[in-house]
């Protein structure tokens, strides 16, 4: 059974994977085999990423890379492959959020959510298809969200470019499958990370913040994601445990989307 799911030998790479989810996911896609390669948008990111890799015992590779930025992702690819060899799976994770009632949200900051959080992923799963192709297959692993199935307040930027990763991701599937490529989408749901941080924040008298108390009611799990619940379901959807799973959006939420929510009393 463990030949199914072990990725030795195989390249990977996960972007924005210096902290939070992408980092717990690449630590075990490389706890299965893999060899990692990630990027940050920033030097001193990639850095501390490097330390926290390497105090795990993980060889990495880091690189500094802006995933809206076309040709430097294309650049970064040619140096994976040259520094480790053909990507053979590809987790898009780098993402931001902007929590801003949408009539007061600009133009520019509504385009800086797209361009990052459904852009990127294009761009990445373009730079990476076609050595894929050449190789004999790949898989292509999409960081989506709640907001690919929900909307909020606040967020309506985020929902639509998750909205729409949901979509692309079918339709990678649905183009380059018969290339033996799978291409899937995990949905987590609440995780306690540097993105979520502002809505757990304790209150002044030390109660929780009124969206963590709301969070925790929505969740049948009573409780919020940590990045570490991802590592199984990502090692399934990059490994060939998955062969024939595409397309599929993997919801990791601790129940939330099925859930009515708690009757009143
Ligand atoms: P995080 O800790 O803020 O990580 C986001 C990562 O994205 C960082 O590593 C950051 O790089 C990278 N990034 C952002 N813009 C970039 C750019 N232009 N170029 C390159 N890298 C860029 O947040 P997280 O919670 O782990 O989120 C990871 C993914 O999961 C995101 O797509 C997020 O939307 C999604 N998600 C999160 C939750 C949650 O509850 N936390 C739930 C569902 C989905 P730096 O190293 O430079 O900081
Ligand atoms: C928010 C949150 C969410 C989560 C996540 C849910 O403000 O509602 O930040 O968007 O990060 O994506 O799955």
């Amino acid at each position: 059974m463990s030949n199914l799911f072990s990725l030795d030998g195989k390249v990977a790479l996960i972007t924005g994977a210096a902290h939070g989810i992408g980092y717990e996911m690449a630590k075990s896609l490389a706890l299965a085999g893999a060899k990692i390669a990630f990027n940050s948008s920033n030097l001193e990111s990639m850095k501390k990423g490097l330390e926290s890799y390497k105090a795990e015992g993980i060889d990495a590779k880091g690189y500094v890379c802006d995933v809206t930025d076309e040709v430097a992702v294309s650049n970064m690819v040619s140096q994976i492959e040259k520094e480790l060899g053909v990507i053979d799976i590809l987790v898009n994770n780098a993402g931001i959020i902007k929590r801003i009632p949408m009539c007061d949200t600009t133009l520019s900051e509504f385009k800086q959510v797209i361009d990052v959080d459904l852009v990127a992923p294009f761009i990445c799963a373009k730079a990476v298809i076609p050595s894929m192709i050449k190789k004999g297959g790949g898989k292509i692993i999409n960081i989506c969200s709640m907001m690919s199935e929900l909307g909020r307040e606040t967020v309506s930027a985020y929902a639509a470019a998750k909205g729409g990763l949901k979509m692309l991701t079918k339709n990678i599937a649905s183009e380059y499958g018969e290339y033996n490529i799978q291409c899937n989408g995990i949905g987590p749901g609440y995780i306690a990370t540097s993105q979520t941080a502002p809505l757990r924040e304790k209150q002044p008298d030390g109660s929780r913040h009124p969206f963590d108390s709301f969070i925790i009611s929505k969740t049948p799990a009573a409780r919020w994601g940590k990045p570490e619940d991802l590592a199984g379901p990502t090692v399934f959807l990059a490994s060939n445990a998955s062969d024939f799973v595409n397309g599929h959006i993997l919801y990791v939420d601790g129940g939330i989307l099925a859930y009515i929510g708690k009757q009143p009393k």
